[in-house]
């Protein structure tokens, strides 16, 4: 078969002040509609977004990821899969009339950039480029992740998306923000007690809770703790695995260390199969803090 290959256009008329633009809308709207899921606000679902978007990637013929955006499509945002994210869809309907000549893929992956970073997150580095693809482009359902799973899963499935272990170990730490909802995945609870800063609690409450399997609600098993946080099976995996484990302690230990990696191994994810030509720019955008907004 012929590999697809996905070249990033860069809009020679925009410069990093038309996407800062955009970025300090999506941080306005997400501080104004703070009482979005009991006060969590929209930060978490928006990464969420962004990384399902991301997330169908195939390295074996480069099909899926971020480029094409066909997350705007029926068959992918139909996919079980993705119940839920709608709220975070239907939030950037208004950005994107304003800003229509941005590609979905690229407001997508813009969105999680902001949120990580209003949440208190790293900064991460992102470069535009997306083009929208039609709907044949769109990949078929099944390809994110089943959280009912081991740490064999979790390698196979951040393989095929070229995440090593550490790439695999730093990014579950994005389970920092946010809540499993038991109407969305059929899981329930938040993983902690600061469901809208990004920090590197997941870490440390994988490591110091008190966590028991059990089936919840819908009959599903997650392991809950006593102070009401829960970690997947997916999540749990971490500490099961020895060499999972020796990552999880070093980024429960050293916040900075975490950061860093999640950084790189975000922005990585986000622009999975996506060629970028020579001298295409990359931008780091501004928090509203650092603005003084
Ligand atoms: Fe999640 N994730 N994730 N995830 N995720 C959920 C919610 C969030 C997996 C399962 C779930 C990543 C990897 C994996 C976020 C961010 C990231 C939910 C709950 C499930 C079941 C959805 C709901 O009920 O509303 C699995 C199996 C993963 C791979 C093993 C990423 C690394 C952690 C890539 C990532 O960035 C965020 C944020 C949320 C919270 C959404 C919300 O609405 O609060």
């Amino acid at each position: 078969a012929v590999p697809i290959v996905h070249i990033a256009a860069v809009n020679k008329e925009r410069t990093i002040d038309d996407y800062q633009r955009i970025y300090n809308k999506i941080a306005e709207k997400i501080r104004e509609d703070d009482e979005y899921d009991g006060y969590i606000g929209y930060g978490p679902i928006l990464v969420r977004l962004g990384w399902h978007s991301s997330g169908t990637y195939n390295k074996e013929n480069n099909s899926g990821g971020s480029y094409g955006g066909t997350y705007r499509f029926k068959l992918e945002n139909t996919d079980p899969s993705n119940n839920g994210l709608q709220n975070a869809a239907h939030f950037l309907d208004p950005i994107y009339k304003e800003f229509n000549w941005i590609s979905h893929g690229d407001l997508y992956t813009l969105g999680a950039v902001c949120a990580v970073q209003e949440a208190q997150g790293p900064k991460i580095k992102w470069r535009p480029g997306r083009v929208d693809l039609p709907e044949s482009a769109t990949p078929e359902n099944g390809r994110l992740p089943d959280a009912v799973n081991g740490a064999d899963y979790v390698r196979n499935f951040y393989a095929r998306l070229k995440m090593n272990d550490r790439e695999a170990v730093a990014l579950t730490g994005a389970h920092c923000l946010g809540r499993t909802h038991l109407k969305n995945s059929g899981f329930d609870g938040p993983w902690g007690a600061a469901s809208s800063s990004f920090t590197n609690e997941f870490f440390v409450n994988l490591l110091n809770e008190q966590w028991k399997l059990e089936k919840n609600a819908a009959g599903n098993k997650q392991y809950d703790s006593p102070k009401g946080y829960m970690m997947l099976e997916t999540d749990y995996a971490l500490v099961q695995d020895p060499i999972y484990l020796k990552i999880v302690k070093e980024y429960a230990n050293n916040e900075a260390s975490f950061f860093k990696d999640f950084a790189s191994s975000f922005q990585k994810l986000l622009e999975n199969g996506i060629d970028y030509p020579k001298g295409a720019p990359e931008y780091v955008f501004k928090t509203l803090d650092d603005q003084d907004m």
